[in-house]
Parts: C-alpha cells; structure tokens; sequence
C-alpha cells in the first residue's frame, strides 16, 4: 500500500513531487483526470501505482486516500483567464474537488496533507513583498478558489485535528510545464515560442513583475514539509518563492541570449484579473522548513530552456 498520494499527478507539480518521491524509495499513488494533466508527464513514474480519476467525485477522492499516510494535493485548474472565461469549472477543481479530498483523507485516517496554495491570494495590493501575516485580497475566480480551499485546509486541522501544511507557491516553472494551451505559464510559452523562432505577445506594458520560482525549490519545500513536526507546521500557510521578482521584458531579454533568437515582443491589452506585481518574503518557510532556495531564477531558466529544446 503507498505511503503518499500525489494529486494532479500528471500535472508538471505533482509529476515533480512524485518522481522525488520515487527517487528516494519512497513508495507513491498518484491521481489525475487529465483535464489538463499530460500522460506523457508519467513517463518514468512507472513504479508509482496510478489511479485515473477526478476529485470533484467523492468516490474517486475515497480510492486516491485508501491506506495513504501523506498526500500533496496538487490538482486544481490553473490560470486566472481561464477561470475568468470558466468560473464555475475553477471552482469545482479547486474548492469542491479539495473539500472531497479532505472529507476523504479524514475518513481514511491520512495524517498530513499538503495543499498547492497561490500567491494570487495576495491581489494586487501594492505592499512588498507579501507576507503571510497581509489580508488576502482575491481579485479573480482562480485566485478566490484557490484561498477558499486553503481556509478549508486550516479548517480541517482545527475541527477534525488533520495536520494540514499549506505552501503558498509563487509562479513556478520548469521542466514538463505544458508549454501548448494559451492558459499555460508565460514561461513555458515564451520559452516554446522563441525556442521555435516566433515572437511572443505581451499583455500590458511588460513592467509587471514575478518571483518566479523554479520547480526543484517548490519540491524541496514539499519534502520539508512533509517531514516537519506537526506541532510546527500543522495548520499554518506560508509562501513558498525565492524572494526575489523580475518583469516580463527582463526575461525576454534573457530569453534572446539563451535561445538564440531576437524576438520583438508584440504587446496587446492586459488581462482582466491580472497582478501587477508579485514578490515574497520567505522568512516564514525558513523559520517553519528551514525552507531555502535551492536553484536561482537565472539557473532554472537555463535548465528549462534546455528542457524545451529537447521536445515536450
Ligand atoms: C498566477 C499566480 C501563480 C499561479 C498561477 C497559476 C499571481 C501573482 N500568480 O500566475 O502563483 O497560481 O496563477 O495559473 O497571481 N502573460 C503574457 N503573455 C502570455 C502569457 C502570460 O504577457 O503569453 C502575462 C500575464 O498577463 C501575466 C504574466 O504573464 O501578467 C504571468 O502570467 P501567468 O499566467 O504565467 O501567471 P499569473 O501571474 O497569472
């Protein structure tokens, strides 16, 4: 019987979390409806045992819990454009589908989950960088669905004594990001698009600005996580980045010298739901994980960049 249980593992999170898991011996069940998840994303998980299902069905959320100690749960239904296009599709991804998977994990007796939080819970208030102490201010769909179902996390602690651990992750990118749906990253698009010679499209002036984070750093606070005694983390939210931002047209001009290629941005309307800026203070995942950046901005982009240019 597995110890841990991926959710939306073949989504590029939860593939990444899954393969460290394997790497370490560790023995793992993963789950995905593939809505936007990719099967070619399991290649090499093959011995994690795999259930295809959907977590908006309790049933399915009953079989993924099944004798699991530890789940991190990375399902949901990114993109703010696509929850402004689809509100009610985003909600049943990321709040009715973590409701069931709590209701699941409690019944089933899993002692710790770890939820995929989103630093658009933050909006788009003009204090930086954001702390885990600031007054979430949601200012789309996606970033609404994704703060209500980590109140439900810390509420399942509090009333049903499930250890709950929430990292609130801040863009993350690399390797095995779908690089194909206009939902998709801005990294893994501009990276895909300039890697084939095109030129990408900016939305708004491309002075806004992310802590983007590499994916390793975002596995790495997962593993911390996982391990941290309960009496320090159960319960608690923190933001999971590198602590430092950079603006759109920044990286396409790192993105000329790593691909080669002279792209002209072409720059059209912002998007409705969009932040303007978004950078972390860390300090709080150092305190509670001893959580430090293991891979910089610039060497993530490198190493997706090369990732890229080896097909998708
Ligand atoms: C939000 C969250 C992030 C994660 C993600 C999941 C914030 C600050 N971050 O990311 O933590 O939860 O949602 O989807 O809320 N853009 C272009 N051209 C393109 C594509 C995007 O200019 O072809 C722009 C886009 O308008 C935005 C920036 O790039 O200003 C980043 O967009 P994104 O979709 O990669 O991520 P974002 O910041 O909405």
């Amino acid at each position: 019987m597995p110890r841990y249980l991926v959710t939306g593992a073949a989504g590029f999170i939860g593939r990444s979390i899954a393969a460290a898991l394997l790497a370490r011996g560790e023995s793992v069940r993963g789950i995905d409806n593939f809505i936007t998840g990719r099967r070619t994303n399991l290649d090499g998980l093959e011995a994690m045992e795999f259930v295809e299902g959907d977590l908006t069905q309790p049933a399915d959320c009953e079989k993924a819990c099944h004798g699991i100690e530890i789940a991190f749960h990375e399902a949901a239904l990114a993109s703010v454009p696509r929850s402004v296009a689809n509100p009610g599709a985003t909600n049943a991804h990321c709040v009715d589908a973590t409701l069931n998977l709590l209701v699941a994990a409690h019944a089933a007796g899993v002692r710790r989950v770890i939820y995929a939080g989103s630093s658009s819970a933050y909006g788009d208030t003009p204090a930086l960088p954001k702390r885990e102490d600031m007054l979430p201010n949601p200012i789309s769909p996606y970033a609404v669905a994704k703060l209500a179902a980590e109140h439900y996390m810390r509420v399942f602690a509090r009333v049903y004594g499930l250890e709950t651990v929430v990292l609130r992750y801040f863009n993350v990118f690399g390797p095995y990001q779908d690089p194909t749906s206009h939902y998709s990253g801005v990294l893994a698009i501009f990276c895909r698009m300039m890697l084939a010679g095109e030129h990408p499209t900016i939305y708004g002036d491309g002075e806004q600005s992310r802590d983007f984070t590499y994916i390793d750093n975002v596995v790495h606070a997962n593993l911390l996580a996982a391990a941290a005694p309960a009496e320090k983390v159960s319960g608690s939210m923190m933001n999971v980045a590198t602590g430092s931002s950079i603006t759109l047209n920044q990286i396409v001009n790192l993105l000329r010298d790593l691909t080669d290629f002279n792209a002209v941005p072409v720059y059209a309307e912002s998007r409705s739901g969009d932040i303007r800026d978004s950078l972390a203070d860390i300090h709080l995942a150092k305190e509670l994980l001893g959580y430090e950046p293991q891979v910089s901005f610039r060497e993530g982009l490198k190493r997706t960049v090369d990732w890229y240019r080896t097909g998708f």
